[in-house]
């Protein structure tokens, strides 16, 4: 069994600078020795770099920030993840901004065409061109990839929503996308919330699913989220479906807390990656 290691540098800029910088923490915290520990063989094939084009060169289109930096990384991404894939490994991308997450779903269902989405968030990161409040384009990759997605036959549900947008709640609501939110899991618990179908299943996990006194550093923390265990137990109970093909950990930002807390945000994203991964 092979995992690829994908360390993607990516900041959404504006207006919280440093999340690219969460990849080079992680790896750097060991992450991929304790995955060999695990018994995996590991690619890892060092932080992949992108040229940087200035918000001059690079304005918004609409309400998008960076839109041809974003769609260009995320093309790359949808590469590496895809030939990563079809070789039969098993990709872990780390990030950075989530809006990668587009590339790497592009990438998995390249390779694993039915595969479904489980979308561990805070947020429903399904806003649209249209809808964005904030005009970041992390808050929409799903709206992206449910528009390309008619010749797929892939959904996304997610688990630990707290902090969705008026346009996302109708979005949500139009496409009958299954939700469970931290109501939910309360009543519940996470193991009920995470009965899975038999699909392939693509794992992303924005690490502001969990409560900021579990993982602090990240861009956009909002109180009352998953706890240590609960985040865990997602993972582990993905692992035992045998089904996972792919998991992105993402919004690690190394930039926004004291050294404790970043370290322990490190912590808890390695820890997660290695439950996933058995
Ligand atoms: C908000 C925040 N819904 C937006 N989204 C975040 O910008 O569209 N996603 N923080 O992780
Ligand atoms: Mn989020
Ligand atoms: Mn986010
Ligand atoms: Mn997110």
């Amino acid at each position: 069994k092979t995992a690829s290691v994908i360390a993607m540098k990516l900041t959404r800029k504006q207006p919280r600078l440093g999340v690219d910088r969460g990849p080079i923490y992680l790896v750097e915290a060991g992450l991929v020795d304790q995955l060999k520990e695990l018994g995996w063989n590991v690619n890892f094939d060092g932080h992949h770099q992108f040229e940087e084009i200035t918000t001059a060169d690079d304005p918004p289109i609409g309400k998008l920030k960076n839109p041809r930096f974003v769609s260009r990384v995320c093309e790359s991404v949808a590469q590496v993840v895809g030939g990563h894939a079809k070789k039969g490994e098993l990709p872990v991308t780390l990030g950075g901004d989530h809006s990668l997450a587009m590339g790497t779903i592009s990438g998995t269902l390249d390779a694993h065409p039915n595969a479904c989405v489980i979308w561990i968030d805070a947020h429903a990161d399904i806003n649209t061109s249209e809808t964005t409040e904030s005009g970041n384009i992390h808050g929409m990759p799903v709206s992206f990839l449910l528009g390309l997605g008619d010749k797929v036959d892939e959904f996304a549900w997610y688990i630990g929503l707290r902090d969705i947008d008026a346009g996302e709640k109708k979005i949500l609501k139009d496409n009958k996308i299954r939700a469970f939110s931290m109501h939910e899991v309360d009543k519940y618990g996470i193991g009920k919330v995470v009965e899975m179908a038999d699909l392939p299943i693509h794992l992303s996990f924005d690490v502001d699913a969990l409560d900021p006194s579990v993982a602090p550093s990240t861009g956009t923390p909002v109180r009352g989220g998953l706890t240590f265990r609960e985040g865990h137990y997602i993972c582990e109970a993905l692992w035992e479906t045998g089904l996972l093909v792919a998991l992105d950990l993402m919004e690690v930002n190394p930039s926004l807390a004291d050294a404790a807390s970043v370290k322990q945000t490190v912590a808890v994203g390695c820890s997660l990656v290695r439950s996933a991964l058995g």
